[in-house]
């Protein structure tokens, strides 16, 4: 298979299953989980990443008032996937009339959400604008609006599209290097936590401790408490897909989001070839995940 698209494929079948593996371990402390525990079913992660491949496929890029309506599609038909609260205020006030980038900036007082929810699903973004990283800032940052007004939120997911971009674009007959990764990525970003947030995973990057790491990077709910980690998680673990992601969900907290985010930035550097064939084959709605991730290939190749 062409390198680029397995690893289109890897990434987003790798997000699937690092959500799926961590929908156990959410909410837990540190654990030791074994990967014969594998069930395959994924969360809203997985079910907002398809909604975003979706929407650029059908629109061939971004188009803000199609994905809203695809995520309150998606939402409707399967509420009970694990949302958070406020992705479902944002589509009932969308359905009643606000316009898809008004209605985020209303929650939790006007501040606007800094939640990991528009990172956990924007690798579909980091896939279709690798090589233009002007534009994949500000198509993660717009989809992330629907959603998410903070912009810690948004920095979080313009963040991990970049390391899912960079990820794809290295070529593994190479040595990996990642004091150079994260340079790129310490270049990339405009918020000082997430600096100081790059600065420390490179600090831990041989730490035994993962009381340390969970202590000094987080393992929460908020975009700044967890890219970071998914990011620490690929690099601690940089030869081996099943690593990285046993590694990230097992560090407990928000794991299937961690495992997500975890999951398609090592999935997008190694390709599907390099994840264990019984993750793939249990994992819900394969085919079609992988449909999707081959058409944004299809797109991407054309721009
Ligand atoms: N002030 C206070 N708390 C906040 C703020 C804020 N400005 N922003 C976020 N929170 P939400 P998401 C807290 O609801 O980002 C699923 O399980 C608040 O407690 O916007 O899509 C996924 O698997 C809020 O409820 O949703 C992910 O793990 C929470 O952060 C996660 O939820 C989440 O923000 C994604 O959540
Ligand atoms: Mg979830």
């Amino acid at each position: 298979m062409d390198s680029l698209k397995s690893k289109f494929i890897g990434c987003l079948i790798g997000s699937a299953i690092g959500d799926a593996l961590g929908r156990r371990f959410e909410g837990h402390w540190l654990s030791d989980a074994l990967d014969q525990e594998f069930m395959g079913r994924w969360t809203d992660d997985t079910h907002m990443m398809i909604g975003v491949a979706e929407s650029l496929i059908e629109m061939k890029g971004f188009d803000g008032e199609h994905m809203a309506r695809v995520f309150i599609r998606n939402y409707e038909m399967e509420p009970w996937r694990g949302y958070a609260s406020g992705p479902p205020r944002v589509f009932r006030m969308i359905k009643s009339g606000v316009r898809w980038a008004e209605a985020s900036k209303r929650l939790f007082g006007g501040a606007g959400s800094y939640g990991n929810g528009a990172a956990m699903r924007v690798a579909p973004v980091g896939l279709l604008y690798h090589h233009d990283i002007a534009k994949l800032r500000e198509v993660a940052e717009a989809q992330g609006k629907i959603t998410h007004a903070h912009e810690l939120g948004l920095e979080g997911a313009a963040l991990q599209a970049y390391a899912v971009a960079l990820a794809l674009q290295i070529d593994r007959s190479f040595d990996f290097d990642p004091h150079s990764f994260l340079a790129n990525l310490r270049n990339f970003v405009h918020h000082e936590i997430y600096r100081f947030k790059l600065v420390k995973v490179e600090e831990l990057l041989s730490c035994e401790d993962r009381k340390r790491v969970v202590r000094e990077l987080g393992h929460g709910i908020e975009a700044f408490n967890s890219v970071p980690t998914a990011i620490y998680s690929f690099l601690r673990h940089s030869r081996s897909f099943q690593d990285a992601v046993l590694y990230a969900v097992n560090l407990g907290g928000d794991a299937d989001t961690i495992g997500a985010m975890t999951g398609a930035i090592s999935g997008a550097y190694h390709g599907i070839e390099a994840i264990p064939e019984r993750w793939r084959n249990g994992l819900e709605r394969k085919d079609d995940i992988e449909k999707l991730a081959e058409k944004l290939w299809e797109i991407a190749k054309g721009f």
